[in-house]
């Protein structure tokens, strides 16, 4: 059965604009996400949620950085703290972390633990660029700022508990991205980071941007992380996320993509940890969005139609 997977819900809603993704970790549980691991030759263990104070009772703005806007800032400290340390706990025992968003703050403790004792490399499937500062977030939605907060850009240069000093940007490569904001793509720009859009999609084909895109964050790393964020794919595949972008990624590019993920895992065990973030039962159809990232997680560990 090889590594055992450990799969934490996170159910946060403190780094996006619209309640409902908190319910995401459920709905994907919901949808058979455990049979579909154990289906594709996997062991999955359910270590259950964390623990998420309920945003009724809190100020968005108690507290701020001194230069820029970041909603709930307290409170993604909070939650990413504690999964930082559940993530680097669960890699000590030799298992495999799962983490179930919650939106893509998320991925600021995933990152910050799996990254506390290798040198990480990180696969993005989003439609958005997700390096906004509090600085140049049209928002103050932290969702929209993971990976500045990961790399310690803007505002966030003070904020130790949010880096994760072993992820370099050189090891880091979008897939599908189609809406950045205007200062973000000058951050983008002048960063050292690997950006394949649509467009590179269109014109190569998934199975070979994303093979590249492996060739980037496993390139002078020990492990990788993949961020699936289901805003990724069209919204009329996947409806159930709060900030859908026309032109995203079909089902069976999706597929492809995590396939392919899958293939370098049995040859290299590149795989490090994984989040799969931004469903939306408040939004979906009939839990289709759950459902599919149930699915992508299981191709993502091996899942095979034959
Ligand atoms: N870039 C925009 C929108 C956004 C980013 N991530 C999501 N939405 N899910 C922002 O608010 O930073
Ligand atoms: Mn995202
Ligand atoms: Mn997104």
């Amino acid at each position: 059965m090889g590594q055992p997977i450990k799969i934490i819900g996170a159910p946060m809603d403190y780094g996006a604009d619209r309640r409902g993704v908190d319910m995401g970790p459920s709905a994907i549980r919901y949808a058979g996400l455990a049979d579909g691991l154990s289906r594709a030759g996997v062991d999955p263990v359910d270590a259950g949620d964390l623990s998420i104070p309920r945003a009724e009772e809190r100020d968005p703005d108690v507290e701020q950085p001194t230069q820029g806007h970041a909603k709930f800032l307290r409170e993604v400290e909070d939650v990413c703290t504690r999964l930082a340390d559940r993530v680097e706990a669960i890699l000590d025992n030799g298992e495999f972390p799962l983490v179930l968003g919650g939106d893509h703050s998320v991925a600021i403790g995933s990152m910050r633990g799996s990254s506390s004792d290798a040198d990480l490399g990180a696969i993005w499937f989003d439609a958005h660029a997700d390096l906004n500062t509090p600085e140049t977030s049209p928002s103050g939605n932290v969702h929209g700022m993971p990976l500045a907060a990961t790399l310690g850009r803007g505002a966030f240069a003070d904020m130790t508990w949010a880096h994760a000093p072993r992820v370099n940007e050189e090891s880091i490569a979008y897939v599908g991205l189609r809406s950045i904001d205007e200062r973000e793509r000058d951050l983008l720009r002048d960063s050292e980071m690997t950006a394949f859009t649509m467009a590179d999609i269109d014109e190569r084909g998934m199975t070979a941007v994303v093979e590249n895109a492996l060739d980037v964050a496993t390139t002078d790393t020990d492990g990788v992380h993949v961020s699936l964020d289901l805003d990724w794919l069209d919204p009329k595949t996947a409806p159930g996320v709060g900030t859908p972008v026309r032109g995203g990624v079909t089902y069976r590019e999706a597929h492809a993509a995590l396939e392919t993920v899958s293939r370098r895992h049995e040859r290299d065990g590149i795989l490090r940890s994984m989040d799969v973030v931004e469903v939306n039962p408040i939004l979906d159809e009939g839990n289709e969005t759950a459902t599919l990232a149930a699915e992508l997680a299981a191709s993502a560990f091996g899942k095979r139609i034959l």
